[in-house]
């Protein structure tokens, strides 16, 4: 689940943004006294299309210290953290000079030792990273040892100097609130999402005490539109998409467009399909999705926080039912070219009686998974994907 986005060009989301513009000053700047309070979304939604976006809405924020930042999840069904400290600035530092984002290529060896929020193969989620942690110094516990770090009686202040402070897991409807110590020295400090990977970061500029910083309206007017300048990327491609003009023929289960790696459309495409009883029906899978008949499971249910603060895949929404899961991916070097199925595995036939889904299947390109299942009976035939809320689709099968 964690490579999402395949590659993310070098987007300057270390630099400074929106500083001490002379322009901006009049209306875009609040008033210096007293601490103010900050909003930057992780992820983000658009009418335009179901989708996600790996990214942080703005991907900087000026604020001082004595300041806070709170991180609003907007919940799209992929789990995000906020994780900053000067292990997580190491491995920034170390991706980017490795060219990273890579397709496929193993992160450096300052990321590697970093917890990873989910496994990825089958398990459950890894505790060190999916639960909050919050170190003076060392290093939080590896994925291997799979434990939570000692939990903290209150969440400290962010001082720069912490070597890893983690939000943990966001789900739906938390945010994560950062008060910048009054100690914090100005400068940029990057945190990233320790799910996705170096991939989908941001930057907390803390500004010296005093200095006049963008308000939050503007704040906003940014984020809205870095997110417009990505939707803006998508929309092309997708509209070509849905009216058959993909490279890639047939039903698809999701969708990337090569314009945007940051986002993924999470909608089946087309949504309604219509096929003979005893006709193969099949799919591309494009991301990290199910195809699920029958499933009582919300949308987004995949993953829990349970009342002890651990954190938990469910194992019955990321598994197969009534048929195999997904076979690996085929190792040696991916094909070139635009994104292809490589592999096929089979549902087996189904007539609308209990649960048929795929599970959890990790599909990106070039080397896409596909997916086939044969109704045996007339009848429409509901079907959504258990990662992504908002994601269905039915299939309409006559005689
Ligand atoms: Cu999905």
């Amino acid at each position: 689940m964690r490579r999402v986005i395949v590659l993310l060009a070098g987007v300057a989301l270390t630099a400074a943004a929106c500083g001490n513009n002379a322009n901006e000053a009049t209306q875009s700047e609040a008033p210096s006294t007293g601490p103010q309070t900050r909003t930057v979304l992780v992820d983000s939604k658009t009418p335009a299309f179901n989708g996600a976006f790996l990214s942080y809405f703005p991907a900087s924020v000026q604020v001082r210290p004595g300041d806070t930042v709170v991180f609003k999840e907007m919940w799209t069904g992929e789990p995000h953290s906020v994780t900053a400290g000067t292990l997580v600035e190491k491995c920034l530092t170390a991706a980017k000079a490795a060219g990273e984002p890579t397709e496929g290529g193993a992160p450096p060896a300052d990321c590697a030792t970093l917890p990873t929020m989910l496994p990825e193969g089958p398990g459950d989620a890894h505790q060190n990273a999916a639960q909050p942690c919050f170190l003076d110094t060392g290093a939080p516990p590896t994925d291997k040892e799979n434990k939570p770090c000692a939990k903290a009686a209150t969440q400290p202040a962010f001082n720069g100097k912490q070597t890893y402070y983690n939000s943990g897991f966001l789900p739906e409807g938390k945010s994560f609130t950062v008060k910048i110590d009054d100690s914090t020295a100005p400068g940029a400090y990057r945190y990233y999402c320790n799910l996705h990977g170096p991939e989908m970061q941001g930057t907390i500029n803390v500004a010296a005490k005093g200095t006049t910083i963008p308000t939050q309206s503007a704040v906003d007017q940014t984020a809205a539109a870095e997110l417009k300048s990505t939707v803006d990327k998508v929309t092309g491609p997708y509209q070509g998409t849905k009216a058959g003009q993909s490279p890639i023929k047939g039903n698809l289960a999701g969708l990337g467009v090569q314009e945007a790696q940051n986002a993924g459309i999470n909608e089946f495409i087309p949504n309604s399909i219509t096929a003979k009883v005893g006709q193969k029906v099949s799919w591309t899978i494009f991301g990290p999705h199910t195809i699920t008949f029958g499933s009582t499971i919300t949308p987004g249910g995949f993953i829990v926080v349970s009342p002890d603060g651990s954190v938990h895949l469910n194992p019955q929404a990321m598994g197969p039912a009534g048929g195999p899961g997904a076979p690996s991916p085929p190792s040696g070097p991916p094909p070139s070219g635009p994104p292809s199925v490589v592999k096929t595995f089979d549902g087996g036939k189904y007539d609308g009686t209990g649960v048929k889904s795929t599970g959890f299947v990790g599909s990106f390109p070039p080397a896409l998974l596909g997916w086939t299942l044969t109704f045996t009976k007339a009848g429409t035939y509901p079907y959504v994907c258990l990662i992504h809320p908002g994601m269905t689709g039915n299939v309409q099968v006559t005689a």
